[in-house]
């Protein structure tokens, strides 16, 4: 045995031993990744001990082979069993910072929802919108002209003392009815037109459990060739049972200046008569305002507050609790 032998043959024990130490200690995979450079690495510790197998002879070589090959294994082995171990640790730490802990009780987030006139005002509009209506709107602002002059109530009409409103220093109002904003959309329209226009309107009215100076209304407007009051009291009669239910329903003759003839309507409801919508056929002076000639179209038109019918639907009975904002009373419905 030469000392060339002996020398390469410590070498690699040492380099062995070194090795699996190292390996041991090692601490994360970045620090494994670097010893596997240093040690079986193509300029590592390992091809420079068998960098001096020249000085080996032909015998010797396969000698000094084979024990490289078994330390190569030996480190290869280490290196891979502390990888799956590093990982498995990592893991197993990742684990357990983000252990959720499903008992914490949750966040509480409150459910909102609609008030009782947003409620009413979207079923009757999915009635009409389902009858072909489309809905429009307009201002609450108004000039006299859209909301009295083109609907047939000039300045000196009488109708004016039941719909006084709240006028602004240049001249305009508060609008007492949406029904300008039928007027707004005939002039931009040309017939056939069904209109529904849902909206806040005001009245010079004191309070009381039934009065309110702000409410909210919705009127329909129907213009066509050959529309009669026939077709009026089919559509209000389908409406107020697709709201109410099956109930009997009464016309009675009235005055709008807006329309004529007018009448109108009540629903007999948990055994009494209620009055619940204004209607009648539209005024020919209103078409003619608007350009549409009365001579070829016809039209009808109806109106109700929303709160009454809000009111009627939940049995309410006082008005005022509908603008309070108090959630003990609103959650209700
Ligand atoms: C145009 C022409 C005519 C709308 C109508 C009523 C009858 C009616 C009241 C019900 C209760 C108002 O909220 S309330 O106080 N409304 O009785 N409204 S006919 O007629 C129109 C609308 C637009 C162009």
């Amino acid at each position: 045995m030469t000392t060339q032998l002996v020398e390469l043959e410590t070498q690699l024990t040492t380099l062995q031993q070194e090795a699996e130490g190292a390996i041991a200690a090692a601490a994360s995979l970045e620090d494994l990744e670097q010893l596997r450079i240093k040690y079986l690495g193509k300029k590592g510790s390992l091809s420079q001990v068998l960098g001096g197998m020249g000085r080996l002879s032909a015998e010797e070589r396969p000698r000094i082979g084979a024990l490289a090959n078994e330390v190569k294994e030996v480190v290869q082995t280490g290196l891979d069993q502390k990888k799956a171990a590093l990982q498995a640790a990592q893991i197993e730490a990742q684990l357990a910072a983000e252990t959720l802990d499903v008992t914490m009780p949750g966040t509480f987030r409150p459910q909102g929802r609609n008030h009782p006139l947003t409620s009413t005002i979207d079923r009757a509009l999915d009635i009409f919108v389902g009858l072909g209506y489309t809905v429009a709107q307009g201002p609450e602002m108004e000039t006299d002209y859209y909301n009295f002059e083109a609907l047939n109530t000039p300045a000196d009409h009488p109708a004016r003392d039941m719909q006084d409103t709240f006028y602004l220093p240049d001249g305009n109002l508060l609008r007492t009815h949406t029904s300008s904003v039928q007027i707004r959309y005939m002039e931009a329209n040309e017939p056939p037109i069904r209109v529904a226009a849902p909206g806040r309107v005001y009245r010079r009215d004191t309070v009381d459990a039934t009065h309110s100076a702000v409410f909210h209304q919705i009127e329909i407007l129907a213009v066509d060739e050959g529309l009669t009051f026939t077709d009026l009291r089919g559509t209000i009669k389908t409406f107020l049972e697709e709201m109410f239910g099956e109930i009997e329903v009464r016309f009675r003759p009235s005055f709008f200046p807006f329309t004529e003839p007018s009448a109108e309507v009540d629903v007999r409801w948990r055994g009494r008569w209620l009055e619940v919508l204004g209607c009648g056929m539209v005024d020919p002076n209103v078409l003619k305002a608007v350009g549409y000639d009365p001579e070829i179209y016809t039209g009808f038109a109806a109106g109700f507050g929303v709160e009454r019918f809000a009111m009627v639907l939940h049995q309410m009975t006082d008005i005022r609790d509908l603008y309070k904002s108090d959630l003990r009373f609103l959650r209700q419905f």
